[in-house]
């Protein structure tokens, strides 16, 4: 049993008053769906209304941090917490460490701007068999957009309520 607060499992919150936005970038359509798909459903499971969940595509994994802060504006600055999904499986060259880099980097930068929780749905993989278990597509895999989906329910609660 996990103690509350230090535990994987804090506590479940309820998403019904929350309205939260998703970004993902298009490269690696597959895994992208299913993280997408994973985190709507949880969303949903927790309470929030369909209504509420706003969906943007971006290119890719480097158009994360601008195309989040664009749906922010673009929603009147009316979303209780981001979630920026996208995949990015390592290749020959340098490009997967300064993505990866680039995009932590500007998603952490940018929730503390707009002062609003952004949820890091950015997975890096060596390999595409790698970013399959982690969407969830292979046998014993497990699908990371779920969690992604928790996080954003209760980092909204959260912060809703220390606002207040
Ligand atoms: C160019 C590129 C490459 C090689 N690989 C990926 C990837 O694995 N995952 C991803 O999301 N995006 C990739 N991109 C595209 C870049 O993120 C970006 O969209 C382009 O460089 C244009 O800025």
């Amino acid at each position: 049993m996990p103690i509350s607060g230090l535990g994987k499992v804090d506590k479940t919150y309820d998403g019904s008053n929350l309205k939260i936005g998703i970004v993902h970038a298009r490269w690696n359509a597959e895994v992208i769906s299913a993280l997408v798909d994973g985190a709507i459903a949880r969303l949903k499971d927790m309470g929030v209304k369909e209504e509420n969940i706003v969906v943007m595509s971006v290119p890719g994994s480097f158009e994360l941090p601008f195309g989040t802060k664009t749906l922010f504006y673009q929603e009147g600055k009316k979303l209780d917490a981001l979630i920026s999904i996208g995949t990015l499986i390592k290749g020959e060259t340098m490009h997967f460490e300064y993505i990866a880099d680039a995009v932590s980097h500007g998603l952490m930068r940018l929730q503390e701007e707009i002062h609003v929780p952004v949820i890091f749905g950015l997975l890096t993989c060596l390999t595409e068999e790698q970013a399959q278990a982690r969407s969830g597509l292979t046998k014993d895999g497990h699908n990371h957009g779920a969690d992604w989906g928790s996080a954003a329910v209760e980092m909204a609660t959260k912060w809703k309520g220390a606002r207040n």
